[in-house]
Order: C-alpha cells, then sequence, then structure tokens
C-alpha cells in the first residue's frame, strides 16, 4: 500500500514539471514567484525597487526618475502593493495603458502568496473635494483635471470662479483657518497678519504648462492629462506683494545671495521663481486671498496661494504654507524634475538626456485659440483668444480661413488695452468672413515679435508641455 502511494506520487510530480515546462514554452517565458516578504527587500536602491499590483510583481528601478508625478510618490511604494497609492492617485487605475503600456514591461514574476483582501476597505481620501460645477470639462476627478467649457470663454473676459479651469495633484486639503500660517523664512503669519497689510489686486491670465497637450498626442504618445485649449483661464486677485513681505523680512534689493524664491502648499506641491520676478515692483507677484471679490474657492488655494504673472501654472502655488528664499531653485520633480521641462523634439526617451542641465518652464510662449465659429448672416464670425508669457502684450493676431493660402488681421478686442510690457491677461480677438468651409488658422504676435511655430510635429516633447503651435479648425457650414 504504501509503495502503492509512493509511486502515485512521484508520477505527479513528474505531471506537474511536465506541465510547468509545457507552460513555460507556451508562454516563452517563465514565471518567477515571489512572497510578499521577498518583494518587501526591495525597496532601496541597493537590492533594486520593487512593486506589485494585484497578484504580479515589477521591477520599477529604471522607472523611478521618470516617474510623472514625482520619485518620492512612487518611492512611497517601494517594496509594497501599489493599491494603497493608486487609491490616492486614481489617474493609474482611470487609465488601462499604464498597466500595459508602462507596468507590464516591467513585469518580472507573480505572487505565489497573493491575497485580494491585503489592501481591501482603505477610504478613499477624495472624498472631502469640494462640489464642482458640473458643465466643466472633465478629464479625471480624483484628482480633480477639468477644463473651462469651451461654449463659455468668450462669454466672460474675467472667467466665473466656478468655472475656472481645475489642475489639482492631490486631494484638495482641507485647512483649518484658526490654525493656518504662513511661514516666510524664519517668521510666520496668520491669515489676518497678512490682510492688514496693504493689498494690491492684479488681474492675471493663468495657463496650465500642458495646455494643448491632446493635439500632440495625435502625433505621438506624451505623458499627463490630455487636454485641449481650455486648460486656461483670467481672474481678478487680490492680495500683498511678495515684494512687500520679503522686505518687511529683511530681503534687500541686489541680494548677492538670493537667487530664487521657494513655494509649497499644503499637501507637498513645490515650484521656485526667480529672485528677479519675486523682488520687481512691475512683476505683480502676489500672495492672494481674493478671487474675483471672494475668498478663494478651496480648489482654487484656499485660503491663499501665489500667483505669479506670466509664468506657466504649475509656479502659481495654491493653499501656499511656505515661502523660503535660496541661492538655488527649489528641489522636486516641478521644479527640477522632468514634469516641467520642455524637450526637443527629437528626444523619445527622457534617459538620453541630463534633465537638471534642461531650464524648468517659467514665462510661456505666445499662444492663441479659436474658440467660436459663429454664422452670422451671410458671415462667420470667429472668436478666440491670445496669451503670451512674462507680460508680452498681443500685438497682432492672423487668420487664415483657407487652410493657410491667405491671411488677414483678426480685430483685438478686450485685453487689447493692458500695457504692453504689463499684459498679464488674455486678449480676445474676432474676424469675419464670407468664406463656409476650410480650414481656420490663427497665430498670435507679441511685444517681443515672438510667434507661434507653425508645425506641432516640431512642438511635440515626451511631456507634452508648451504646445503653442498654429491652431486649427475644419468647419463647414451648410
Ligand atoms: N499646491 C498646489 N499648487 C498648484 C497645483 C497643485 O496641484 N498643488 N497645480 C498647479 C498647476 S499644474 C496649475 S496649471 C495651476 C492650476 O490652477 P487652478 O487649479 O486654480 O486652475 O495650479 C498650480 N498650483
Ligand atoms: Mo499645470
Amino acid at each position: 500500500m504504501s509503495r502503492f502511494k509512493y509511486i502515485l506520487g512521484t508520477s505527479s510530480i513528474g505531471l506537474s514539471i511536465g506541465l510547468f515546462y509545457w507552460n513555460k514554452n507556451n508562454n516563452n517565458k517563465k514565471v518567477n514567484k515571489f512572497t510578499y516578504d521577498d518583494v518587501s527587500k526591495h525597496d532601496n536602491s541597493t537590492n533594486g525597487i520593487w512593486v506589485t499590483y494585484k497578484d504580479n510583481v515589477y521591477d520599477i528601478t529604471n522607472f523611478i526618475e521618470n516617474h510623472p508625478g514625482g520619485k518620492d510618490k512612487i518611492l512611497l511604494s517601494a517594496g509594497k502593493g501599489l493599491e494603497p497609492y493608486w487609491n490616492i492617485y486614481k489617474q493609474h487605475t482611470n487609465n488601462s495603458s499604464i498597466i500595459k503600456d508602462i507596468l507590464t514591461p516591467m513585469k518580472i514574476g507573480t505572487l505565489s502568496n497573493y491575497d485580494p483582501e491585503k489592501y481591501k476597505g482603505i477610504t478613499d481620501p477624495y472624498i472631502n473635494d469640494p462640489d464642482r460645477d458640473t458643465e466643466l470639462n472633465f478629464h479625471s476627478r480624483s484628482p480633480c483635471n477639468a477644463e473651462t467649457p469651451k461654449n463659455q470663454i468668450m462669454n466672460n473676459w474675467i472667467t466665473p470662479n466656478e468655472l475656472w479651469y481645475i489642475r489639482n495633484h492631490h486631494p484638495v486639503p482641507d485647512i483649518d483657518i484658526k490654525k493656518f500660517k504662513l511661514t516666510i523664512n524664519n517668521n510666520s503669519l496668520s491669515l489676518e497678519d497678512l490682510k492688514k497689510m496693504k493689498c494690491k489686486k492684479v488681474i492675471s491670465t493663468i495657463q496650465c504648462g500642458g495646455n494643448r497637450r491632446g493635439e500632440l498626442n495625435n502625433i505621438g504618445k506624451t505623458s499627463g492629462t490630455s487636454w485641449d485649449y481650455g486648460a486656461i483661464s483670467t481672474a481678478e486677485w487680490r492680495g500683498v506683494p511678495l515684494r512687500d513681505l520679503l522686505i518687511n523680512f529683511g530681503i534687500t534689493d541686489n541680494d548677492n545671495i538670493i537667487n530664487h524664491v521657494h513655494f509649497e502648499g499644503y499637501e507637498g506641491v513645490k515650484s521656485s521663481i526667480p529672485i528677479e520676478k519675486a523682488m520687481n515692483n512691475y512683476g505683480d507677484v502676489l500672495v492672494a486671498y481674493e478671487m474675483n471679490g471672494e475668498d478663494l474657492p478651496r480648489d482654487h488655494g484656499f485660503p491663499l496661494r501665489v500667483i505669479i504673472p506670466g509664468y506657466v501654472g504649475i509656479r502659481n502655488i495654491k493653499w501656499l504654507k511656505k515661502i523660503t528664499t535660496s541661492d538655488k531653485e527649489v528641489d522636486g520633480i516641478w521644479q527640477r524634475g522632468i514634469s516641467y521641462k520642455g524637450l526637443p523634439h527629437y528626444i523619445k526617451d527622457a534617459n538620453d538626456i541630463s534633465i537638471d542641465k534642461i531650464a524648468p518652464i517659467q514665462e510661456l510662449p505666445v499662444q492663441s485659440c479659436i474658440v467660436d465659429i459663429l454664422p452670422d448672416k451671410e458671415k462667420l464670425k470667429i472668436k478666440g483668444f491670445a496669451w503670451s508669457g512674462g507680460g508680452r502684450g498681443i500685438i497682432r493676431v492672423d487668420i487664415s480661413c483657407d487652410g493657410g493660402k491667405t491671411w488677414n488681421m483678426a480685430e483685438l478686442k478686450k485685453g487689447s488695452e493692458q500695457k504692453l510690457n504689463k499684459a498679464w491677461a488674455w486678449t480676445f480677438w474676432e474676424f469675419n468672413t464670407t468664406n463656409k468651409k476650410g480650414e481656420i488658422i490663427c497665430k498670435a504676435t507679441d511685444s517681443s515679435y515672438n510667434t507661434q511655430p507653425e508645425n506641432s510635429e516640431f512642438s511635440w516633447n515626451i511631456r507634452g508641455l508648451n504646445n503653442n503651435s498654429w491652431h486649427r479648425i475644419k468647419w463647414n457650414i451648410k
């Protein structure tokens, strides 16, 4: 009897070895098995960085530097499951190509002791995000990324607060106003202290560095939200000039050591600007507590945000908690890392270039977009906006209604009255044509005579930033 059992035993081992080899040949690769314990040892650069998702194990060592959300963030999951973090950063699970195109090539095996319950029952950190206008054009909800609705852009030279585009990286912080403090180097201020200081109003347009990224995705894949042209809005901000605050706390003009001013939000997003902009009396940098006559809405930075007129969206740090002066730029993905570095079109892999040698995007290039095409008796009325970084006003918008064969000048409307070197807000434009079908193109020129590039092929870059190529719309009104 016992001998019989032994024979059965060996033959079943033989069978499973046979099956294993059959599987191996069939899939053409061997599936390594690991335990949660094996994975947990790979949470450092010496052993490599491994993570799990469901029952799969991935080696992400070579990926972390290029993680669009920052190296620090992805390292939180080193040696562990991605689930608790992907529950916070839902863009991952909302986007199936992240698993297919990014994770799968890094797969090194599966978990032998997989427990589907291991990361269950974690509360959604977005539960306290504010309610939002349903008219916004949502790309994602957690974190919230939404465009100003296109049919509302030209109705409002000043964008109403509830229609402002929203670009959040994390859950909206819930800030207790009584405990709120802003620190400036080693000093701290309450909101009341700030509101007692001399204030100023500034009308400034903010545009996300990724605005119009979606068009670049038609040429080649980029990373980040696939924005159309609605990640741009305008408001009147009220607050304390940053220059006054810095002077108040002992910073002087022509300081030889300070080169940059750093800003940090409550949820850890950081950026910096050069001291020349921060201290410029005409630069209009504000520590703002009001947006269009109301307290800042929670999505837009309540209770405080910094406004850097003429600079890319990310520098306008929301939920501002800390200002620091320094000889260097701030650390982190948004300033020194790849997130806001405009690379050339011929770089297809960020590992091929030293990111730290590339300047971060600060002042934005000249931009213009066609928004409305409205039948008006025998004519068409075309409306749009133009804007440039650095306060450079719009001196001209050129329009073609036949795909670029003939051109004419648009009429510059609201916004064109701004000073040419302090035009922080956009300029609206209009153009009438009798053409009823074809391709409309617009391109703007700013006060430095910079103009928009024709081809998006050459504007393309892996992060999909700074797309300001000629804006084109095909139309056919019957
Ligand atoms: N603290 C903090 N500040 C931030 C962000 C953020 O996620 N956190 N997003 C930045 C980016 S990328 C942009 S484009 C603008 C968007 O501002 P808005 O949401 O008010 O339109 O805020 C910037 N400031
Ligand atoms: Mo942005």
